[in-house]
C-alpha cells in the first residue's frame, strides 16, 4: 500500500501507531514559507501564492527546503488549506500583506455555483507535487499531506478573509443550520476526495487543520468539527486501512478529549494553549500527541525556548509523541533558532 512504503518504518510513523521509537520525531508546521530566504526567492520566482502552490517543480523544492536545512522527520506537502474552495470554482486571491480574499459566499443557492465534480481533476498539480516528492524525499522523511477542515475552510468562504471572531459563518450557522448543513457536506465530501488523491500519490500521514475549531460552542463544535472530520476519517480507512491521520481542532480544550474518541485521530495536534499535563493525562491514552511549543518562543530563542522545549519533552516524551509548535512559525523566525530547537530536542532523551 502507498501509505505503508520503507522496510524499516519511519520514526514518525510508528509513533502515530504507538509504538516505541529510538527518538522523539519532529516536525513544525509552516516549516516552509516566508522566515526562509530560499522560500522567498523561490516564491518571487513563481509570482503569486496559488501559482507556486500549482507549480510542481517548484511547490516540491519549497517543501524540501527546510528538509534540507534542518532533516525534519516530516515534510509537509507545500500547498494550502484554500485549493479546495478555488477547486470548487470560488474566486480565491492571496493579497501581499492581506492574507486570503475570496468573493464571499452568503447565500446558499451560491452552492450551486461550486462543482465538486471538478476538484480532483483541477488539483492534479497539487498530487503531481506529491509523486515528485516520494521520489525525491530522503528515505527516512515523512510525507504528509493535509486539508482545512470544513468548518475552517467555511469560516474563509463565508467570511471572505481571515477574521478573528468567525462571525460571518457563525451567523449563517446559527440563522439557518440546515442550510450552513450543505456548505458542510459539500466541503466533508471534497475534502474527502482530496486526501484521497493525496494518498494516492504517496503522501504516507494526513494531518486535518481546523484552525478555528475553538470559536464553535460545544453543541456547534460537535456539529461543524466532529461529526464532518469523522466523517472523512472513516472514509478514508475505508479506502487505506490503518492510515495515520493528525487532527489539529485549535482551541478545543477538553473538548478535544470527545474530538479524539469520536473521530478515531491517530494524532492530535496540541495549541500553544493545552497544558502538556492535562494533554497526557487525558488524551496521550487515546492518541498520539503533537505539539506544542509557542511558535513565539521559537522567535525569542536561546534558554527560555530551550527551558519550555524540555518541559514539553519531560511531561509528553514517553509517547506516543511528536515534537512540534502550538501553531505555524511565523515570518519573524530566525532561522537560527529553528536549527538550535531540532537540535535540542535530537539531543534530549
Ligand atoms: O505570502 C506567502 O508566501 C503566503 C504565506 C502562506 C504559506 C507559506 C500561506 C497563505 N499559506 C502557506 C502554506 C501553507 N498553509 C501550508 C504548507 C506549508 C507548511 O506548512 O510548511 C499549510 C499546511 C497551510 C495551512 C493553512 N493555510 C491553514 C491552517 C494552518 C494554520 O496556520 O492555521 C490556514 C488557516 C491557511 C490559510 C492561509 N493561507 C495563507 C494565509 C496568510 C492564510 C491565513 C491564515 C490566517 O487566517 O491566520
Amino acid at each position: 500500500m502507498s501509505h505503508e512504503t520503507g522496510a524499516k518504518t519511519k520514526q514518525l510513523i510508528r509513533a502515530l501507531r504507538g509504538e516505541s521509537v529510538e527518538r522523539t520525531p519532529i516536525w513544525l508546521m509552516r516549516q516552509a514559507g516566508r522566515y526562509l530566504p530560499e522560500y522567498k526567492k523561490t516564491r518571487a520566482e513563481a509570482g503569486s501564492f496559488l501559482e507556486l502552490c500549482y507549480n510542481p517543480e517548484l511547490a516540491e523544492e519549497v517543501t524540501l527546503q527546510p528538509i534540507r536545512r534542518y532533516g525534519f522527520d516530516a515534510a509537509i506537502l507545500f500547498s494550502d488549506i484554500l485549493v479546495v474552495p478555488d477547486a470548487l470554482g470560488q474566486v480565491v486571491s492571496f493579497k501581499e500583506g492581506e492574507g486570503p480574499v475570496l468573493d464571499p459566499i452568503t447565500r446558499v443557492e451560491q452552492l450551486d455555483d461550486l462543482d465538486l465534480g471538478s476538484v480532483v481533476e483541477r488539483l492534479q498539480p497539487v498530487y503531481e507535487t506529491v509523486r515528485r516528492l516520494k521520489g525525491s524525499l530522503p528515505a527516512e522523511t515523512t510525507l504528509i499531506g493535509f486539508a482545512g477542515a470544513p468548518w475552517t475552510v467555511a469560516t474563509y468562504m463565508v467570511g471572505g478573509r481571515t477574521s478573528t471572531d468567525q462571525a460571518a459563518a457563525k451567523l449563517w450557522a446559527y440563522r439557518a443550520p440546515e442550510s450552513f448543513q450543505k456548505l458542510i457536506d459539500l466541503l466533508t465530501e471534497a475534502t474527502i476526495l482530496h486526501l484521497i488523491a493525496q494518498v494516492e500519490a504517496g503522501a504516507e500521514v494526513v494531518q486535518i487543520f481546523d484552525t478555528w475549531a475553538g470559536s464553535l460552542p460545544e453543541a456547534q463544535f460537535r456539529a461543524w468539527s466532529i461529526a464532518p472530520t469523522r466523517k472523512i476519517v472513516h472514509a478514508l480507512r475505508a479506502k487505506f486501512p490503518g492510515l495515520p491521520v493528525i487532527g489539529f481542532p485549535r482551541g478545543s480544550g477538553a473538548l478535544a478529549v470527545d474530538y479524539a474518541r469520536a473521530t478515531e485521530i491517530s494524532g492530535i495536534g496540541l495549541d500553544t494553549g493545552m497544558s502538556p499535563a492535562w494533554a497526557r493525562d487525558h488524551l496521550q491514552p487515546l492518541a498520539c500527541l503533537q505539539g506544542n511549543l509557542d511558535p513565539l518562543l521559537l522567535v525569542a530563542g536561546g534558554e527560555t525556548m530551550r527551558t519550555a522545549a524540555a518541559h514539553i519533552l519531560k511531561t509528553l516524551g514517553r509517547g506516543p509523541f511528536i515534537f512540534n509548535l502550538g501553531h505555524g512559525i511565523v515570518p519573524q523566525t530566525p532561522p537560527d533558532h529553528v536549527a538550535e530547537l531540532v537540535e535540542f530536542v535530537r539531543a534530549t532523551k
